[in-house]
């Protein structure tokens, strides 16, 4: 399942009711986003604003937002009904996150139509917004796929990283060198003496930013995997600036290079970020130097509001509950680790904090099941908090995880582990700020936390509890919970 390009995605939505197209005046500065956000608190359509303040004519005027922004859109852009429950999805995530097909290369393609080049290029001919009123510029790239290349293995990567406008040709982005694919692939680059070739490109078939969103594991090109939820390969056009590879249909695509030289370096930020807070002051980043912007005709300008807040689920959180947790689930199967039953990842946290559903085969099972998690690559901004319960709570209900957190865990016992010191997010508001120096520690510091929510081996099974280890709960006897259904409406109580 797959869609051909954004414009086929935005029809289908548009035929489920998923869309609003909004005519009405709005000012780029500021206005979009606080619509935007207003929308995701209220759980409404993707929107395509047909009337940006400054931009009714010229090369874009079109801007469209919010087609992840709900679980339901989610599912029908994985081509499932929208009311597909967590664990079907995930499981699918999981087999499509592993199967490949390599893209095919096209002469031209839609993406084309209409070249820009050299002194011609101004990244303000764009629908840019600022989206929120504390950020330090527009951001241009919120939701873009942004490719390049591994020198040594010409695999090319595809990941979502912020950047935003610095002059008319340049782009300062939050380039982290450790843990993402283009960092690692930047050092190599850097340690050849080059600029790294980069391509953004905005709007396509929705995988791609659902690919480009999450750590697909290195090495294996996300064109690649896009091929496989297609079941086709992606149709590639060759850049005409840089040695890189972009979708044939594609709205708009950006052609740069990235050096290392720190005299290159622009501001960036403040940016509202995937937690929910604002970024601080604005720092020197690596910067692209646009080279090159190639569109379709009419091209729709594609971005998100990102930050999640509690009851306004921003895209990437609605990507991350899924892909997040089909990431995590291939990672414990990889450990070997048995009796993982769901995996769900509230959406509220990003992926920060994960709920594993086990049936207990061993005692210290969810100790591994946090080491596992923990020295994958693919912690690096997430799994915080990790939380395993066995297979009578449901992972996706606080209120049975918190009963079993309540009742279950034994903090001194090990029911609570911290793991200090380990790598992770540096933009976590709740981390000290030396402890979120990238330039000095190469990535962020965080203290894990697993919580064991399970029953304890160490208690004797006893015969009087049936044979468990922990006392039978209030719940009453089958035979006597059959008894009063039955004699339900005798009893006057029909309609309670
Ligand atoms: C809307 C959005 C914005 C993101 N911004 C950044 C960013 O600025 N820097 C970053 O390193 N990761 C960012 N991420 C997370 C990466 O996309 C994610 O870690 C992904 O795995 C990167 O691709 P890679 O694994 O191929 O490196 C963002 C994700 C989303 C969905
Ligand atoms: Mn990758």
């Amino acid at each position: 399942m797959g869609f051909m390009d954004m414009r086929e995605w935005i029809a289908l939505l548009e035929k489920e009711g998923e869309l609003r197209h909004i005519r009405t005046e709005v000012d780029w500065d500021r206005e979009i986003g606080a619509i935007a956000r207003r929308v995701l608190e209220k759980k409404g359509p993707a929107l395509i604003f047909e009337n940006i303040k400054g931009y009714r004519h010229g090369r874009c005027t079109k801007l469209f937002t919010g087609g992840l922004g709900s679980r339901q859109r989610l599912a029908l852009a994985l081509g499932f009904p929208k009311d597909v429950d967590n664990r079907e999805l995930v499981q699918y995530v999981m087999k499509k996150n592993r199967e490949t097909i390599a893209p095919r290369i096209v002469a031209t393609g839609p993406v084309k139509e209409v070249i820009v080049r050299g002194d011609d290029v101004d990244q303000h001919d764009f629908p840019v917004p600022r989206w929120q009123y504390l950020e330090g510029g527009r951001y241009i790239h919120t939701f873009s796929g942004i490719v390049t290349r591994d020198p040594d293995t010409r695999a090319m990567n595809v990941g979502i990283y912020r950047g935003m406008i610095g002059t008319r040709n340049t782009a300062p982005f939050l380039l982290i060198k450790g843990g993402q694919h283009w960092g690692q692939h930047f050092v190599k680059w850097e340690a050849r003496g080059e600029v790294m070739p980069v391509a953004c490109v905005l709007g396509w078939d929705p995988i791609m930013e659902f690919l480009a969103g999450s750590p697909i594991p290195a090495g294996v090109s996300e064109w690649d995997v896009a091929g496989g939820y297609r079941g086709e390969p992606a149709e590639l056009v060759r850049c005409e600036t840089v040695d890189l590879e972009v979708p044939a249909s594609a709205e708009i695509v950006l052609e740069g290079f990235i050096s290392a030289d720190p005299g290159t370096y622009e501001k960036e930020g403040p940016f509202g970020e995937f937690t929910g807070y604002v970024s601080d002051i604005p720092t020197p980043r690596p910067t692209m130097k646009v080279t090159c912007i190639t569109h379709r005709r009419d091209p729709i300008f594609r971005g998100c509001l990102e930050g999640t807040l509690p009851g306004s689920y921003s895209e990437n959180s609605v990507m991350s509950s899924v892909q997040r947790a089909a990431i995590a689930w291939n990672i414990l199967n990889g450990a070997g680790i048995p009796g993982i039953r769901d995996v769900f990842v509230p959406p509220i946290t990003n992926g920060v904090n994960i709920h594993v559903q086990i049936k207990k085969h061993y005692q210290g099972q969810p100790k591994q099941i946090a080491a596992a998690l923990w020295g994958n690559s693919a912690a690096q901004y997430r799994y915080k908090h990790v939380t395993v319960v066995e297979e009578d709570i449901d992972p996706s209900s606080y209120e049975q995880v918190d009963w079993a957190i309540a009742h279950r865990v034994n903090a001194g016992e090990g029911g609570i582990v911290i793991f200090p010191g380990i790598f992770g997010s540096p933009i976590d508001p709740s981390t000290p700020i030396e402890d979120r120096d990238v330039a000095r520690l190469g990535t962020g510091l965080w203290n894990r936390v697993l919580i064991d929510a399970t029953r304890s081996w160490k208690h004797e099974p006893r015969p009087e509890w049936g044979g468990e280890r922990f006392p039978p709960t209030v719940r009453p006897a089958a035979e006597d919970e059959r008894r009063v259904g039955e004699r339900w409406q005798e009893y006057g109580l029909e309609g309670i």
